[in-house]
């Protein structure tokens, strides 16, 4: 009966420690690698909103909707990011923040949108 016992607690404990296991990390709720997503708005000549804000190695998932009459696109050259979207369709993207804290350009890199308005920031702050 005691040996029956024994046997059993020890099949808890050892549950116990592989749920333990598991936890945090695993599930990755509140992991801040996990980052956020923005919805930003493209139109002749503006994004809306007009700056990102993320920490050092947040993802960043980037819903553009194109809500002009012509194509925008939604570059971020010092990561290499471009999406590029028709009137009236949503493209999606992530990029992962940079390292650095500091001010990353957003621009439209078709011809003249830049310097009409179309532009933003990513700000990177360390938290
Ligand atoms: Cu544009």
């Amino acid at each position: 009966m005691v040996r029956r016992m024994f046997f059993l607690v020890s099949l808890l404990v050892i549950v116990a420690a592989v749920i333990a296991a598991c936890g945090p990390g695993g599930g990755g709720g509140a992991n801040p690698a996990a980052g956020q997503t923005v919805t930003v708005d493209g139109s002749e000549f503006a994004y809306t909103p007009n700056e990102i804000t993320a920490k050092p190695g947040e993802q960043v998932k980037v819903n553009f909707k194109n809500v002009g009459t012509v194509e925008h696109t939604f570059v971020i050259k010092d990561l290499n990011f471009k999406l590029t979207a028709q009137p009236g369709q949503t493209v999606s993207g992530t990029f992962t923040a940079p390292q650095a804290a500091g001010t990353y350009e957003i621009h439209c890199d078709i011809a003249g949108h830049t310097e009409a308005g179309m532009h933003g920031k990513l700000n990177v702050v360390a938290p």
